[in-house]
Order: C-alpha cells, then structure tokens, then sequence
C-alpha cells in the first residue's frame, strides 16, 4: 500500500513536471502535445487508428505528413495509414460525387464548390477530411488537428469553410542587409548570404505555420525596395524559398523598386511610357517565371517617403502599376500598388492625401492591379478610424493592409492583443452600399463584386527563438490569419484558441490569457494616445511618448502637426471648420463623427479641437477625461501583470518568467507616456492631476532629454 501511494505521487510529479517542461515557444501555437483528458484521449484513439489518403501532389503531400506528425503528438498509439476507405478510420481526399452522401457535400452548400475550401465531417464511424483542391485539404488538416488540440468532440464533426479572400499575405519589411524595418523579433530570417544552397529548417517550419492558419502568400522583401533582389544571383536566392513554400501552398511575391530599370538595366530613365522600360520589365518578369513558375507578383511602394515613383516622369499612380501589370498579365501575376502615398509638399493634412490621389484614379487600373489601403488614413495608429478608400473605391480592388508588428502600439515589450483592433476595423460600417457595407465586406468583393480579394499583413516575425519576441505576439499572427481566411471571425475566440493551443487546458491559464489579450488593447490606446490622439511618438524610432517633437524635416512627421495643443484646447479639426477630411466617408459615417457632441469619444480628438475645459458626455471635462484616461490605461496594465503573477506553476518557468518580464518593463513603460503626455498637455491646460493621485516620477524636462539611439526596428540608412 505504501509503495503504492509513493508510486501514485511519483507518477503525479512526473506528469507534472512533464506538463511544465521549459518551453521556448519555437512550436508556436503548433505544439501536438499529447491530450491532456484521459477520456477525450480514449476516445479519440479508438476513432482515428487508421488514415486512407487519397490524393496525390506536393501539396497534398505535406496535408498528408502534417496528419500522422499531429496525430502521432496528440495520440499515445502510432496511426497507421490504409489504402482502402473500408478499413480506414479517417479518410483525406477530395470533395465530389464519391462522397454526396456526407451533408457537408450537399449543392446547397456554396462552400465546398469554392477554391481553397474543405469540409470535415464525422459520418458512421469515420471522419472525412475533404477539400476541393490540395490546399483544401492541406486546411481541413490543420483545422481538424486544431479541433483536436481544443480536444472538441470528434463524432458529430460538420465543418465546411472556404476562405472569404483569395489573397491573404504577409509583408516582410526585410532588408537585403539582414535588418528589418520597424522589425521587434531579431533579424530576418532570411539568410540571402547562404541562399539558394543552404535551407534554414526555420523556412519550412516559417511556411508551416503560416499554412496552419491560411496564409498563402508572402513578400520577402522590404517595400522600401532594393533593385538588387532583380539580379540574377538574387533571383536564385528567392527561388530557392519559394520552392520551400510551394509545397505548402504560398506563392513568393518580390517588392518592386520603380527605379530598377535605371539601377539594375542602366537604362536612363525608368518612365513608364518609355518603351525600353516597358520592355526592360517584361524581360525581367519573364527571368522571373523562368525561375518562379508560380511567382504571385509584385508588391509596391512608390512615390512615398523617398521611394522612386512614376510621378517623377509626370505619369500617375495607375500608369505606373499599369507599366508592371502589363509585364505580368501573361503570367497570371498581379502587382499590389500601395496607397500609402504622401506628397512631397507638406499638406495641411495628410489624413486626406491617399483618398485624394487614388479617388482620382479608380477604373484606370488593369484588372490584375489591387491598391493595398492601410487600415486608416494615417499610419497604423494605435486606434484611426477606417481609411475613407474602403467602400469608395469601387472599380479596382482595394486590399487591406494591417501591420501585426506593433511599430506604434509597445513594439518588442508590450502585450497588447491587436485582433480586437482588426475587428474594430473590419466590422465598421462603410455605408458605402447601404448600411451593413461593413470592411470586411467591402474587402471579401460582396459588395462589389470585385473577383480579386486580399489582406496583407506587416509580419513581425525574426530569428528570435520564439519568431516574435515577445511571446504574446505569436498571437497577433495567429490572430491575422484567422481574420484574413474570415475578416468576420471574433477575437474572443481567436483568444481562447491561441491560450489553449500555446498553454493547454488549464482553466485559469485559458481565462488569464484570454483576458490579458483582450483588454490590452484598449489598455493601450488608453495610456498612448487616448480619445483620438494619434501620431505622438518618439521620432524615426516611435518608441516611448513624444507630443513634444516639433522639429522634423517635415511638418507632417511631428507631433504637434497632430494634436495641435493650445490654450484653447486639444485635437485636430477635420470638420468643415477644420481639414475637413470627413468629407471624403460616406455622409452617413461622416454624420457619425462631426458634432463634437456626439462624436464617439474614442475617436473625438482625431476629429475635432476641443476646448479643455468641455464637457463631454461621460461628465468630465476634457481634460480630467484624458487624465482619467491615461491612468485608466497604465492601471489595467498594472492589474494585468498582477492577473500574470497568479499564474506562477501553472505555466511553465521558462514562457512565465519571459511574460513576466516583459509585463514589468511594460507597466514602467506605460506609466512613463502617461506621465510624459500629461506633464507636456498640462502646459496648455493648466489643469491639475488630483492631488491625492500617483504623481509624476520625474518632471517634464527629464522626459523630453531621454534619447534611444540603439532602438531597433529603424529604417538603416546606407
Ligand atoms: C516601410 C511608416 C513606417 C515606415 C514604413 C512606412 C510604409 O511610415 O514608419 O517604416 O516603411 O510606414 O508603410 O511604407
């Protein structure tokens, strides 16, 4: 009996300390750890013993090794793989005729005739995991694994999805030179010195995990472009990664420097009428295809921030994009144009200048042009309102850009979950075809009927050991595909998913995790830039507070340019009375915004200056609102990390003492903007902080002299 009782304490320990072995977090949320609940694991192992794969091609190829890797992680027994549907337990293949017996199969089901989409369905005793084509299956593998790390009941399974894009992307903003703008994880991850011959295990896993959560495509390269990555020697480098890729079904795109037929052609000029550039590209395009038959196309920045551009010869932002599209048409390759553009002039405000160049432009574009649209009109602000393209520009088809590196919302140290600011985004109405013209319905061509559709993502990725740097970032990729396969998809249940797939099934882990990820956002906007305040960073780097920064090269990359405090009061008027951008939304989203009285709080001073003393609706004046706003967002921040504390031996050392880590440098952080922004609005307001509330560590001076030369992340100038 006693041996018994010490044999029963050592097994007990053993499982424990096997559940919290140190992890890295290199697997991501892909961990195929074995099933934690003894009852949910038997009944998987009785039900999926045996697999019929019925189906060939590279990708189906890689569906197929995923399954036994997942099933042989999550099960104690070894899955053994039939030729015949009789004796298999589990059966991947394509959806058709053979199967119309299974309800998901059904004609009244559009889904399963969609490209890309799978069905899974549990029918007498087995499960069928089907797509229409080999990307298909390769998703309906990954998600019915998911369904088992979630340990889901497997019996009555019917699962039918098709993505709602086509095109859903990551950009890299990854440098030749092995830096990465506005990059928090480490380096690149790619290593153009060593390609195309040496294959980083880390590419394929890199293609791994973006495969898991339907990405399926990838620009390796920087938007501020480098021609070089045209060279021939540079050109083997990129096949050699998109051969990597292809079998998980993502298509390589390059970043196209306008400026290429000079630098690389020694043409004189790079004017997009000029027939040897037109021909310098087509000959270029097809080097391309020589090498990269499935080559997606190319990615643009131009005349933006120095970026060469066809505005230099005097043409527009369509000939210029119409100059690549003709040189990929044969191909089937598409150039995605970005509208990130603002003039060389100093405008009165740049909010409006992207709405105004490309309005202009729509229905000039070939029909394998899409014009990517940041997610507001600024710059990836912690919160902007929608860019007004979304829904007005009809006749070309508008893809999103979202950044999942966190360049203005805490870089490599904050927790701040952004999928609630993609659903924010993708779920404000555009009125544009009536009310219910969401974003994500502007985007997935509903609405349009535009037949190219697409999302990409500023990837956040790096060589650090985690891919992200901070572990709560993985989130973020994880959450960015979700919303681009379903731009419909909720956060908390992106939330609740990431928590049990990277921690398991703990419940008080899954409720923690959840929760720190959804409250940190607004945590976020509300100790940076609260109520509409927007574009008050450090400058170049953007990392800590600075309202104060009044001297750039051009008057738009200040802070003061945005916030515009006086005496009087705070915020940029873009009424009538103001720049009057709210002119380019739609009316019915325009009325939203344009009384102050009314405006919704979160995006008033975007939209209006208002006097100090205000009152708003909550019954504070402006001023006590900004206060209580800031120490609102630096306090839950404080509780988060508090929320993190009750976690230690539930979580492993090594994930927990890196999260807690970086909560405390994030608590510091966050009551260092709101100190450093109230100190420097307090001039103007000459409104007091209550007195028996935590003051101020340092005084305004102090704040203003600190300096971060060594930030990561800044553009490298050569
Ligand atoms: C790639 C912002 C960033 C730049 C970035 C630019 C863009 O201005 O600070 O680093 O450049 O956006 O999206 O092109």
């Amino acid at each position: 009996m006693k041996n018994f009782k010490l044999h029963l304490f050592l097994v007990f320990f053993i499982c424990l300390a096997l559940r919290l072995q140190a992890d890295d977090g290199y697997r991501l949320w892909l961990r195929y750890d074995q099933i934690s609940d003894p009852e949910i694991l038997e009944n998987y192992q009785a039900n999926l013993r045996t697999i019929a794969f019925l189906g060939e091609g590279e990708i189906f190829k890689t569906a197929e090794n995923e399954l036994l890797k997942g099933l042989n992680g999550l099960l104690t027994q070894k899955t053994q793989t039939v030729s015949t549907q009789t004796e298999a337990d589990i059966i991947v293949g394509s959806i058709g005729e053979d199967f119309s017996f299974l309800s998901t199969v059904a004609d009244e089901n559009p889904d399963n005739k969609k490209e890309e989409a799978f069905i899974i369905e549990g029918f007498e005793g087995k499960t069928y995991i089907l797509g229409t084509d080999e990307r298909g299956v390769l998703y309906g593998v990954f998600h019915f694994l998911r369904h088992l790390q979630l340990q889901k009941p497997i019996e009555d399974i019917r699962i039918s999805q098709a993505p709602k894009l086509k095109l859903r992307m990551l950009n890299h903003w990854d440098n030749l030179d092995g830096t990465v703008e506005r990059g928090y994880a480490g380096f690149s991850i790619w290593n153009w010195h060593q390609l195309p011959e040496f294959i980083d295990k880390r590419y394929i896993e890199y293609a791994r995990a973006n495969a898991s959560i339907g990405i399926n495509a990838t620009a390796v390269t920087n938007v501020n472009a480098n021609s070089l990555i045209f060279r021939e020697d540079y050109l083997e480098k990129a096949a050699a990664l998109a051969d990597v890729f292809r079998p998980y079904g993502i298509k390589l795109f390059l970043t196209a420097r306008f400026s290429s037929p000079i630098e690389l052609g020694k043409l004189a000029t790079a004017d997009p009428m000029d027939p040897k550039v037109q021909q310098w590209w087509k000959e270029k395009t097809a080097e391309l295809y020589e090498k990269i038959p499935d080559f997606g196309g190319f990615l643009v920045k131009a005349n933006s921030e120095g970026q060469p551009g066809p505005q230099e010869y005097g043409r527009t932002h369509a000939e210029g994009a119409n100059l690549l599209a003709d040189a990929l048409a044969p191909f089937g390759g598409v150039v995605i144009w970005r509208a990130f553009v603002y003039s060389e002039e100093e405008p009165v405000d740049r909010a409006k200048q992207a709405y105004d160049e490309f309005m202009a432009l729509d229905g000039q574009f070939r029909e394998n042009v899409m014009v990517q649209v940041k997610n507001g009109p600024i710059d990836f602000q912690p919160r902007e309102p929608i860019h007004p393209l979304f829904g007005a520009m009809r006749k070309t088809p508008v893809m999103m850009e979202f950044q999942v590196t966190k360049e203005y919302l805490g870089q490599g140290t904050h927790l701040v979950g952004l999928s609630n600011m993609y659903e924010e985004i993708l779920q404000t109405d555009t009125y544009q075809f009536g009310e219910n013209s969401t974003v994500a319905k502007v985007l997935d061509g509903s609405l349009t009927n535009q037949k190219l559709t697409g999302m990409a993502g500023v990837s956040n990725i790096g060589t650090s050991r985690n891919w992200t740097g901070n572990l709560f970032a993985q989130a973020d990729w994880f959450a960015y595909g979700k919303m681009a396969w379903n731009p419909n998809s909720k956060s908390d249940d992106i939330f609740e998913e990431w928590a049990k797939l990277t921690f398991g099934h703990e419940e008080q882990v899954v409720q923690t995790v959840s929760s720190l990820l959804d409250r940190s956002y607004e945590a976020c906007v509300k100790y940076m830039t609260p109520i509409g305040l927007h574009h008050i960073m450090g400058p170049g780097h953007h990392f800590g507070p600075g309202p104060w920064v009044s001297e750039m090269s051009r008057a738009d990359w200040t802070s003061v340019y945005y916030h515009k405090a006086d005496s009087e009061g705070l915020g940029f008027d873009r009424t009538v009375t103001g720049s009057n951008a709210l002119e380019q939304y739609h009316p019915m989203l325009a009325a939203k915004y344009e009384n102050m009285e009314t405006c919704p709080l979160p995006f008033l001073l975007w939209f209006h200056h208002v006097p100090w003393d205000h009152e708003l609706s909550t019954g504070n004046s402006l001023w006590m609102q900004l206060v209580r706003e800031y120490y609102e967002g630096a306090e839950i921040v404080s509780h988060m990390k508090e929320d993190w504390e009750n976690l230690q031996g539930m979580v492993d050392e090594e994930r927990f003492e890196h999260v807690l880590m970086h909560l405390e440098i994030q608590e510091k952080e966050a009551k260092w903007w709101r100190d450093a922004c109230l100190l420097y609005f307090q001039q103007f307001s000459k409104m007091e902080i209550p007195a028996d509330w935590e003051q101020p560590e340092h005084d305004l001076d102090y704040y203003e002299s600190l300096t971060f030369p060594y930030s990561p992340g800044i553009r490298p100038r050569w």
